[in-house]
């Protein structure tokens, strides 16, 4: 390196720089100072592979999430259309998607009343549970514990909201083989069909 001719004599005291930059960038770096102070490239070398490799890893993760991203969004945004065609076409219900795609609601075209309410809390496209409105107070409530499009549980409800009845399917054949249920002094029932048959045989007290 030199200094100029300023102070001829401080040429001998100079000792060359040694400069590391990017290989990416020694190119460029090397024709600016060029012209000012003689230089050349000594060695050149790349980015140390584990760096490269963390920059083509998370490109791979930021385009697959990306990709994901795309695709939910795509799903949400049929689900949507699909419902809103469905809504324009029916005679009385209008159906409504929460917005986190967890919850569908349905209103009754001429009053605006809400009809139901079907829950898909783990979107796996299946309803696990229906409730039934009506005048703004949920009346039934349908209940698919194990997710196999069957309702094992059907709860109904008096019109102030309190439970008044609670049917179970115990084996999964459809029956209701329990009921239980309370009179409105307080007193509760409980209706059994323990052959599954599908008629009571027995009632007793609780
Ligand atoms: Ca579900
Ligand atoms: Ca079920
Ligand atoms: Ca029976």
């Amino acid at each position: 390196m030199e200094t100029g001719g300023l102070f001829p004599s401080l040429e001998a005291i100079v000792k060359p720089v040694k400069v590391i930059i990017d290989e990416v960038h020694s190119r460029s770096f090397f024709r600016l100072v060029e012209k000012d102070i003689p230089s050349e490239i000594v060695a050149t070398t790349t980015l140390p592979e584990y760096s490269s490799h963390r920059k083509k890893s998370f490109r791979g993760w930021y385009i697959a999430g990306l990709s994901v991203f795309g695709i939910v969004m795509s799903l949400l945004c049929l689900r949507y259309y699909d419902i809103t065609q469905k809504s324009s076409r029916d005679k009385n219900f209008r159906y409504e998607w929460s917005v986190n795609n967890d919850k569908l609601s349905v209103y009754h075209k001429q009053t605006g009343e809400l009809v139901s309410i079907s829950y898909d809390k783990n979107y796996d496209y299946n309803f696990e549970k229906l409730e039934v409105y009506f005048q703004g107070v949920r009346m039934e409530e349908f209940i698919d514990e194990n997710e196999d499009g069957w309702f094992e549980v059907i709860k109904l409800f008096d019109k102030k909201g309190n439970l008044v009845s609670k049917n179970s399917d115990t084996n999964g054949d459809s029956l209701h083989d329990r009921i239980e249920f309370t009179l409105e002094n307080g007193e509760k029932y409980l209706f059994v069909d323990n052959n599954q048959n599908g008629i009571y045989e027995r009632i007793q007290s609780k």
